[in-house]
């Protein structure tokens, strides 16, 4: 399939000379890939088409928001109509309370929530939250997990960190990284050599999903969930990809573990700008202007925003749709394993395979994973129409717009990518 990428090549000269790097976020520069990236003129259910023309099966879906598929029409409805009575009023109004009522509803553990405009700034603020209430510096991350690129959480970050291999970011004080414990991923011994009474909170990824795909152990999340009990720490479960995602109820009901505070992103914004932080009424009553701690945004809660998420959340809790997306993805996954040589991981609709035949169990098992041949068989895919995650350290989304004739070209490219290599 002869690909023309004229215009996305004009576009990317343009771009260099704007943007750092000719991007808004990293890893959409295709570093991890090499080549040059498309750019997207539209995209509906599955499908993206680029400026050339080009159309692809999308398993990025944005990073996970896009888990209806693309431009579903009861979410562009939905922000049209919001659109139509002004875009942002700086007060509160109707659909910010609504949103609240539908996550407060899927996460028995969230008895109070605020809404943001990234993950980024609901795990920074969770982890300032967590500090004001137990009066403790310091906390506990895992290498290889991302929360996004708040200073404190920039240590050992997996995602672009691990990417570009600057998992310690550059212009990160180092007095800010001393009070970040970075632990490896799945290691007991690691966590039971920490002084929990010193530690105001411990973030983890309750499915771990920015280093490839890498499950928790089994007992790994319970015995945080102990420590923590124990010893007064705070147990923050990122949800930003697992929240609506893996269950309606995140992480959180697959595991029957309730958090102190859980994070949350992508999905509750249906593609727009939101992200939440939300748990113990206790530890949330701590934050402005009730308590001591400050955290405040200009567009948070922002009325179109929270039409997407409304109509994404009210769509989702329809009877049928995780199964859905369990079938979807079992169909793609169980064929593709005899097809794609490599250690292949699936949970509910998220899959990676790591172009290792070893073992992965955290970040540096999974380091040992050959990028440039995953760099190959992503550009054998893309030339065939199918647009997979551009770095081994992410992974593959499946919507609930993606269809069987997808999987079957998706799976036929996947035998001409590999054998090409
Ligand atoms: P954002 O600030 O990018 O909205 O969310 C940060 C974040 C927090 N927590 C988890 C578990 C996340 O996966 C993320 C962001 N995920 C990456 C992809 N793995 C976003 C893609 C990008 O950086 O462009």
């Amino acid at each position: 399939m002869t690909q023309s990428h004229e215009y996305s090549e004009k576009l990317w000269k343009e771009a260099l000379h704007y943007l750092p790097g000719g991007v808004n976020s990293p890893v959409r520069a295709f570093r991890g890939v090499g080549g040059t990236p498309f750019f997207t003129q539209r995209a509906k259910g599955s499908h993206l088409w680029d400026v050339d023309g080009n159309e692809y099966i999308d398993y990025v879906c944005s990073w996970g928001p896009m888990i209806l598929g693309h431009a579903h029409p009861k979410v562009v409805r939905a922000v049209q109509e919001a659109a139509r009575d002004g875009t942002s009023f700086g007060t509160p109004n109707p659909r910010e309370v609504r949103l609240a009522q539908l996550v407060c509803e899927a996460f028995p553990s969230i008895q109070k929530v605020r809404f943001v405009n990234s993950g980024t700034e609901a795990t920074m603020s969770a982890i300032r939250l967590a500090r004001g209430f137990t009066k403790r510096d310091k906390i506990v991350k895992f290498e290889g997990c991302y929360h996004g690129h708040a200073d404190a959480l920039l240590v050992k970050a997996g995602s672009g960190g691990a990417t570009f291999d600057v998992p310690d970011s550059a212009g990160v004080p180092a007095d800010f990284a001393r009070n970040t414990v970075t632990l490896p991923l799945n290691d007991f011994t690691a966590v039971d050599a920490v002084n929990w009474r010193e530690i105001a909170c411990v973030i983890i990824e309750p499915i771990p999903a920015n280093m490839g795909l890498i499950p928790l152990k089994s007992g790994f999340l319970e015995k945080l969930r102990k420590l923590t009990q124990e010893s007064g720490a705070l147990l923050i479960l990122d949800e930003v990809i697992s929240g609506f995602r893996i269950a309606r109820g995140g992480a959180q009901e697959l595991y029957g573990i309730q958090a102190d505070l859980t994070t949350l992103g992508k999905i509750i914004g249906g593609g727009l700008p939101v992200g939440a932080f939300g748990g113990r009424a206790d530890v949330m009553d701590m934050l402005a202007p009730v308590g001591p701690v400050y955290q405040a945004g200009t567009l948070s809660g922002n009325p179109l925003a929270m039409a997407a998420g409304i109509a994404t959340l009210e769509e989702l809790s329809q009877a049928g749709t995780y199964e859905k997306l369990e079938r979807l993805t079992t169909t793609l996954c169980d064929e593709w394993k005899k097809i794609v040589k490599g250690h292949h991981v699936r949970i509910g609709s998220l899959f990676c395979t790591f172009f290792t035949d070893r073992d992965v169990v955290d970040y540096a098992s999974a380091k040992t994973s050959d990028t440039k041949r995953y760099g190959r068989f992503f550009h054998g895919m893309l030339e065939r129409g199918v647009y997979l995650a551009p770095s081994q350290f992410e992974v593959g989304f499946v919507s609930l717009a993606h269809t069987e004739a997808d999987i079957e070209q998706t799976l036929r490219a996947a035998t001409e990518a590999v054998r090409a290599l």
